[in-house]
């Protein structure tokens, strides 16, 4: 398998930075547009959500909206709000998970964490009006009923039946099983992606066999992302089950999610990148 690990041609470096450039600047700009400047009263809360926001990490999940959006025909105006959505609820996770009573993690994206820069407080009201904000961003779309619908996609995907539920049973640290560890996984990470997929098709079709195919897709690499960092720190999945067993499933995982690109009949370049990028990260 070790051979097999990073079957992507390209240098990992050069597929995270080129191919998505413009789509990250659309995504960057929107988010811009839509926080709070950094000078705007209550001036600290503001600097602590852009400071959560920007420069940014990889911004994957936007692009899988964004990808899964054009693969089914969308033109991606509706889906990029969506996008910039989805992006702050990440933000608004990272921070949360952070914090001494979760993670207790002193850095984020290469830089003090929320809460180390600007104290614990102010970095939970950051998180909570980074979610805020999202859905203020969403009911921007207006009453098209994608939009309703997808809305209600992402609040179930973040809440107790998704990525919260998901972070509970990690806190909970009940008996390391598989089955809890893929719980965890799907969950707490794999939910937010997995929505990502599904509300891009939303957006851009109305025929229910990409809908539901996207959805696996997105479910398929959400899975996939969590077990390859669980591999990266030998912790969670990988230190159950062991790092081979770990990457082999990944390697799986990856191949069935592309396997689910097959609906298109060529397999949209995008889509197998970001696929791809799970394992390069
Ligand atoms: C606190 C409500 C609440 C939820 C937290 C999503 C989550 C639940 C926790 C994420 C914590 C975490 C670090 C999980 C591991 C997965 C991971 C590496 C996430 C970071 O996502 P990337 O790699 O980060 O997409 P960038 O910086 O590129 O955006």
């Amino acid at each position: 398998m070790g051979r097999n690990w990073r079957p992507c041609l390209l240098k990992p470096k050069m597929q995270k930075q080129s191919y998505f450039k413009k789509q990250k600047a659309l995504i960057d700009s929107m988010l811009d547009k839509i926080l709070p400047k950094n000078n705007q009263r209550p001036v600290v809360i503001h600097k602590a959500m852009r400071y959560s926001v920007f420069p940014g990490g990889k911004r994957f999940r936007p692009l899988l909206c964004l990808e899964v959006n054009k693969a089914v025909g969308g033109n991606g105006k509706l889906a990029l709000p969506f996008a910039a959505a989805i992006e702050l609820i990440h933000c608004y996770s990272l921070i949360h998970d952070d914090l001494p009573s979760m993670d207790n993690a002193d850095l984020r994206r290469g830089k003090p964490s929320c809460h180390k820069k600007f104290g614990q407080a102010i970095a939970i009201l950051a998180g909570d009006a980074l979610l805020t904000l999202s859905f203020k961003l969403m009911s921007k779309a207006g009453d098209n009923t994608g939009a309703v619908k997808a809305i209600e996609e992402i609040a179930d995907a973040i809440g107790t039946n998704g990525m919260i539920g998901g972070q509970a049973v990690d806190i909970e640290k009940k008996k390391r099983t598989t089955n809890n560890m893929k719980y965890i996984n799907t969950h707490k990470t794999g939910a937010l992606i997995a929505v990502s997929a599904k509300v891009g098709a939303i957006l851009g079709t109305d025929k229910k066999r990409f809908i539901d195919t996207m959805f696996r897709f997105g479910q398929d690499i959400g899975h996939a992302f969590q077990i390859t960092d669980d591999v990266k720190d030998n912790e969670g999945y990988a230190k159950l089950v062991g790092q081979k067993k770990a990457k082999e499933e990944t390697m799986h995982l990856i191949e069935n999610a592309k396997a689910h690109l097959n609906i298109f009949g060529k397999k949209p370049v995008g889509l197998c990148k970001l696929a791809d990028l799970i394992i390069n990260r």
